[in-house]
């Protein structure tokens, strides 16, 4: 069965002025949706077609480039419309005993968070993830690599991730990326991470 580009689960604009419409646009209707497509393409008759795609990535070749990267861009992407919202309240009391054991504060989490986004040189991700028994990690990976990937160096299950590809920023911040970052920050969807950490952790 092939995979489908999901709908947003907002309107294009519901992120403004953090996340303008035409970005949301395009990043959905033609990244996204680019990555779903070539997706089913490379797995169409072989063993992975009718696997789930956390199934395909954990269990993932890394030498078949076709499937790394656009089942991590379908993965990835899934995840990231899920973790911004308009209105995405706050951090669970698990979730925000969890960042202050591992980072300190929620703003040393931020910036570490902020750091591995802006460090990530050329295309990538940043991530929070979630080990077995609940240990946080912020960490980073190259182009559309993903921490459920064998052997990215970024472990345990990913609850939030940020986009620094230049599509995901370029026409609102240009060359700007610390403040697409800061951006990030208010427009997180806290409710839907500390979902995915209780299920994770
Ligand atoms: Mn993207």
């Amino acid at each position: 069965m092939a995979f489908t580009l999901p709908d947003l689960p907002y309107a294009h604009d519901a992120l403004e002025p953090h996340i303008d419409a035409r970005t949301m646009t395009i990043h959905h209707g033609k990244h996204h949706n680019g990555y779903t497509n070539k997706l089913n393409a490379a797995i169409e008759g072989t063993d992975l077609d009718g696997k789930s795609i956390e199934d395909i990535l954990a269990n993932l070749d890394m030498s078949n480039s076709a499937v790394r990267n656009n089942g991590g861009g379908y993965y990835n992407h899934c995840l990231f419309w899920e973790v911004m919202s308009p209105n995405g309240g706050s951090a669970s009391s698990e979730l925000f005993a969890a960042i202050n054991e591992a980072f300190g504060d929620m703003d040393s989490f931020k910036e570490q968070f902020a750091k591995a986004a802006g460090t990530r040189f050329g295309s990538g991700w940043a991530w929070l993830c979630v080990h077995p028994g609940g240990k946080l990690e912020v960490c980073s990976s190259p182009n559309q690599d993903n921490p459920l990937m064998p052997g990215v160096g970024c472990g345990g299950t990913p609850i939030l991730g940020l986009d620094v590809w230049e599509h995901a920023y370029y026409l609102n911040y240009q060359n700007r990326r610390p403040d697409y970052v800061s951006a990030f920050f208010e427009v997180i969807n806290w409710e839907e991470v500390s979902k995915r950490y209780a299920a994770a952790k």
